[in-house]
């Protein structure tokens, strides 16, 4: 048995989950909390209100407290460092205050932060209510395009700079009174620290306020990489983003004194959830991974970034000086659950459906976006198309069978997908592995509907 453990955490948008692993990666313990069994009302561990999506941050803080109650203290005793992993473009606004740094043993961490938070509900990435902050920014910018050469991604409704514009417009006080904002990522690990933790560069280029290139230009991963560092209110409320990799000091007092973590446990900066699965799985370029999960993702390792209108480039947290592209759906898991649910099937039985009907020639095509997507942007409602006998697409009227409806559906979810990564500028045809991972992975007959989607044969490997 090896001595040295590693601990990471994931503050998802459903849970807060950590693993443990040995310096051979190989998993020790896995332990999770759900948000919707703390008691906040939250419903898949989120509140909505319109195109409003937020969470409250108390609630992921408490998370951590029940969490922590539930770990093995030998493991604990013998983790050498600590990471986390975030939903991404959420943002927590710290009240100015030394409740961080004085965390108190004694107390829950909840107890010790109660007052700690200028904005109650961190919005999160579920978020489309800041549509006019975007446009305002596009149009300061030159448009889509040149926002996207500069940040990586033309306005996206959820990402962070947009949140922050909004709640300075709609409660100045509040945000005149905070100090710092971290992204949830450098939320998590600002908990470990009793200080505030940097945004690293990788999750950070998730905000439309970071130069993706500053790296390129003898910056050096060095000095502040914020597009513009004339609202410096905002600038200093961000602070000074870092290398995904950086290791920002050891564990407070709080967690040796409370839950007998070594004084000497480093606390690494924290990433996004998508850069920490890109890093994770060690993809490389030629490979495409698509990731299952609430949001469905498809991510891609790049050499260099060519930003479109459409689809972001993210800095690779593997390495500062080159780049990850990532299309992000909106209409993941929770939309194919809801089908499932509509027929009060079980997974097996809706699979069973999956694997039986794909068999058949169906000439259906389904858009189903229950919730306003992010790719195509803010699209929402149910298409249904039939091929004719003269090969033309018209639309279906009739009400679909439960089998139609299932395969064209989950058809449907993957077609767009690979149409969206050829017009990203990634060729299918010249793809070298296709990776699928996240929860809804384990299903087999999923997995199988994707490949036969993206032709994966001989020569490409589906890794589940
Ligand atoms: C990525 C995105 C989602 C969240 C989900 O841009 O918005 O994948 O990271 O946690």
């Amino acid at each position: 048995m090896t001595e040295d453990i590693y601990l990471g955490l994931d503050l998802s948008t459903q849970q807060l989950k950590a693993i443990f692993i040995d310096d051979t990666l190989k998993v020790i313990d896995c332990q999770a909390v759900r948000f919707d069994d703390l008691d906040y009302e939250t419903t898949d561990g989120y509140i909505q209100q319109g195109n409003e999506v937020g969470a409250p941050t108390l609630m992921f803080v408490e998370a951590f407290d029940v969490l922590f109650s539930k770990l093995n203290k030998d493991l604990l005793s013998r983790t050498k460092a600590i990471s986390a992993s975030g939903q991404q473009h959420g943002s927590v606004y710290w009240r100015e205050s030394d409740s961080l740094k004085n965390l108190d043993p004694s107390k829950t961490l909840k107890d010790s932060l109660v007052d700690s938070f200028t904005k109650a509900n961190s919005p999160i990435w579920m978020d489309s209510s800041t549509t006019e902050f975007c446009e305002k920014m596009e149009k300061a910018f030159g448009g889509k395009l040149a926002l996207a050469k500069a940040t990586g991604s033309s306005a996206y409704e959820r990402f962070t700079i947009h949140q922050i514009a909004k709640f300075a417009a709609q409660n100045p006080e509040d945000y005149k009174n905070t100090e710092r904002i971290s992204l949830i990522s450098s939320f998590a690990v600002s908990l470990f620290l009793g200080d505030y933790a940097p945004i690293d560069f990788s999750d950070g280029s998730g905000m439309n306020f970071l130069n993706i290139s500053a790296g390129q230009k003898n910056q050096k991963n060095s000095g502040n990489r914020w597009i513009d560092e004339k609202p410096a209110k905002i600038c200093a409320k961000l602070g000074v983003p870092k290398p995904s990799n950086t290791v920002c000091g050891t564990v407070h007092d709080y967690w040796t004194k409370r839950f007998g973590i070594g004084s000497s446990c480093q606390v690494v900066a924290a990433t996004g959830d998508n850069p920490s699965s890109l890093a994770g799985l060690r993809l490389r370029p030629g490979d495409l991974c698509l990731s299952l999960g609430t949001s469905d993702t498809v991510m891609l390792s790049l050499d260099s970034a060519d930003p479109q209108s459409q689809g972001h480039i993210f800095i690779n947290p593997l390495d500062s000086e080159k780049y990850m592209g990532l299309l992000c759906y909106k209409n993941g898991s929770l939309t194919r659950e809801a089908v499932k649910n509509k027929y009060s099937l079980s997974w097996d039985e809706f699979s069973a459906i999956l694997t039986s009907g794909k068999s058949r020639s169906l000439n259906l095509m389904q858009i189903n976006l229950p919730l306003a997507e992010i790719t195509p942007s803010n699209k929402l409602g149910r298409w249904i198309y039939e091929v004719d006998d003269s090969s033309e697409f018209v639309e279906v009227e009739r009400e679909l069978t439960m089998e139609e409806d299932i395969v064209s559906f989950i058809e449907g979810q993957f077609l767009a997908k690979r149409f969206h990564v050829e017009k990203f500028g990634f060729q299918t045809s010249k793809m070298s592995r296709l990776i699928v991972t996240g929860g809804a992975s384990k299903n087999k007959a999923l997995v199988q509907t994707i490949a036969d989607i993206f032709q994966v044969i001989k020569s490409a490997n589906i890794i589940e």
